[in-house]
């Protein structure tokens, strides 16, 4: 048995003015509660330290720059990082990076039990639009504040079990759950800040948002045989409702942990990474059953081509 007791840390709002220093706080006390409960890994929700910026027109670079981190742990960070060294718990958790050569980035790291971050993801699949869209209630603008990521779906070797992130959008991805379930990952983790509504309709109530967010992870959970973490940022931010629906997801697509309110509240699940095994080896032993000669569309194509 290879048992990770995983915390998905789910944060309630952050308001536009709210600083780092004061989420930080609130995600050392989760970070704390976790402890009680014995968990070896805490995951937190996507650009877990402010407001879903993205939601916001913005022109000035200043203005823009002001909400992403040129440093990992930095001031603000540090005593995330310290309070996670001195209990021996990995987390994971994403931020907005600008790098030294000015990329903008939608990030998540991953930190063993000394705070070493060994693994960094970057956004793959960014939705939304990149300029100002006068029809929709509200903005979603990662394609404007974001580029795609550079980095594919690794995974790491930490804690004894193959681990890899995606973030948000991605999760709705079978691809991205493939890729990692090729390089035999056991525990992928996300953070998501999904909005309750349709910004261009109002349509797709709740429930719906609730029911796809769930589908996606238990079926890549099923499908590559491992566990999932989703950690939703819910609640009212800046006027503009954020579903919650934090899940831990079993090898076998079953919901085993679940948020049941919108503010910052932590599940936990005792998650044995020996329990990918039986999928792995069996119906999705990909080495014996995969037919790649099929699956060529799959990386050579992305929209919809009728046969002639
Ligand atoms: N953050 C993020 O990726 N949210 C998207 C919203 C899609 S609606 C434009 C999501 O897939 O949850």
């Amino acid at each position: 048995m290879r048992e990770i007791v995983v915390g998905g840390a789910q944060l309630g709002p952050i308001q536009r003015a709210d600083s780092r220093a004061a989420v930080v706080e609130r995600m050392l006390a989760l970070l704390e509660r976790a402890a009680k409960e014995g968990c070896g890994m805490v995951v937190y929700p996507e650009l877990a330290l402010t407001t879903f910026f993205p939601r916001h027109w913005m022109e000035e670079q200043a203005e823009i720059d002001a909400w992403f981190e040129t440093e990992m742990p930095g001031d603000a960070t540090r005593p995330l990082f310290d309070r996670a060294r001195a209990l021996g718990i990995a987390i994971s958790f994403g931020y907005a990076e600008r790098t030294p050569e000015d990329r903008h980035f939608n990030t998540s790291i991953l930190t063993d039990r000394a705070a070493r971050i060994v693994g960094t993801y970057r956004k793959v699949h960014l939705p939304g639009h990149s300029e100002y869209d006068a029809d929709r209630a509200f903005q979603h603008l990662e394609k404007r504040y974001f580029e795609p990521g550079d980095l594919g779906f690794p995974v790491w070797r930490n804690l004894d079990a193959w681990m890899g992130m995606c973030i948000c959008n991605d999760r709705r991805w079978p691809e991205v759950y493939r890729e990692m379930g090729l390089q035999g990952v056991e525990l992928i983790v996300l953070g998501y800040n999904t909005p309750s509504v349709n910004s261009q309709n109002g349509a797709e109530g709740l429930e719906q948002r609730l029911y796809h967010s769930e589908l996606s992870m238990t079926a890549g959970a099923y499908q590559n045989a491992t566990w999932v973490v989703g950690v939703a940022k819910a609640g009212e931010e800046d006027g503009h409702p954020l579903m919650a629906g934090s899940i831990i997801v079993d090898p076998n697509g079953y919901v085993v942990a679940r948020a049941e309110g919108e503010g910052d509240e932590l599940i936990v699940h005792a998650c044995d990474m020996d329990r990918c095994t039986f999928g792995k080896t069996t119906i999705f032993d990909f080495a014996r059953h995969r037919r790649t000669e099929h699956y060529g569309r799959i990386t050579s194509q992305t929209g919809v081509v009728h046969p002639e």
